[in-house]
């Protein structure tokens, strides 16, 4: 009985993986960028930090169709207690309602870690499309992911584009919204 129930589980493991690994197989991901990072030139504007209590994921989009555009990544760092994870999504879609997310089969990248990484780069395109950021975190090795208790976001706009700092919080007390902290570019000319 034993070995059935640990068969079992060996193979609720493996589909777990392949319904994870067959979308980011299928889909264009984001690249990862060793030595580069978006050219954003010519500071217009650094807006003031909003605070979205209540936000698990955050999404850029394309405000211009017909323009060509290209979304960057990274995690730039946090300061936490808890194991963090981002997940990125790609839509052909306008924005969902806040807190949505696409199936997971639009999942295009999955880190669970708040180290710093270089830029990942998604290829250039034109279109409706939006992408969605979506910071998570578990407060034991093995138990389920948890979504942020909120976000902090601070806008810079350029003249080629706009860079978004992402802080999400994992404490329900909203302390500090540091604990994982992801940059965002969008590159479309105006
Ligand atoms: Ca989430
Ligand atoms: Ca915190």
């Amino acid at each position: 009985m034993q070995r059935r129930s640990f068969l079992y589980s060996v193979l609720a493991v493996a589909i777990a993986a392949l319904l994870i690994a067959v979308p980011l197989a299928l889909h264009s991901r984001a690249q990862s960028s060793s030595t580069g990072s978006p050219p954003l030139r010519d500071l217009v504007q650094e807006y003031a930090p909003v605070v979205m209590p209540k936000a698990t994921a955050y999404s850029v989009f394309t405000t211009e169709p017909s323009t060509r555009h290209q979304v960057w990544y990274r995690i730039s760092g946090g300061d936490a207690l808890f194991r963090q994870r981002l997940r990125v999504f790609k839509e052909n879609a306008r924005p969902r309602p806040q807190n949505q997310l696409p199936p997971t089969s639009e999942l295009r990248q999955e880190l669970t870690t708040n180290t710093p990484t270089s830029w990942f780069v998604f290829p250039a395109e034109t279109g409706i499309i939006t992408y969605y950021f979506d910071g998570d975190h578990r407060t034991s090795p093995n138990g389920p992911w948890e979504d942020a208790f909120g976000l902090k976001v601070t806008r810079t706009r350029f003249a080629n584009g706009n860079l978004y700092k992402l802080g999400f919080e994992d404490q329900a007390s909203l302390d500090d919204y540091n604990d994982l902290e992801v940059q965002v570019a969008i590159l479309q000319p105006a």
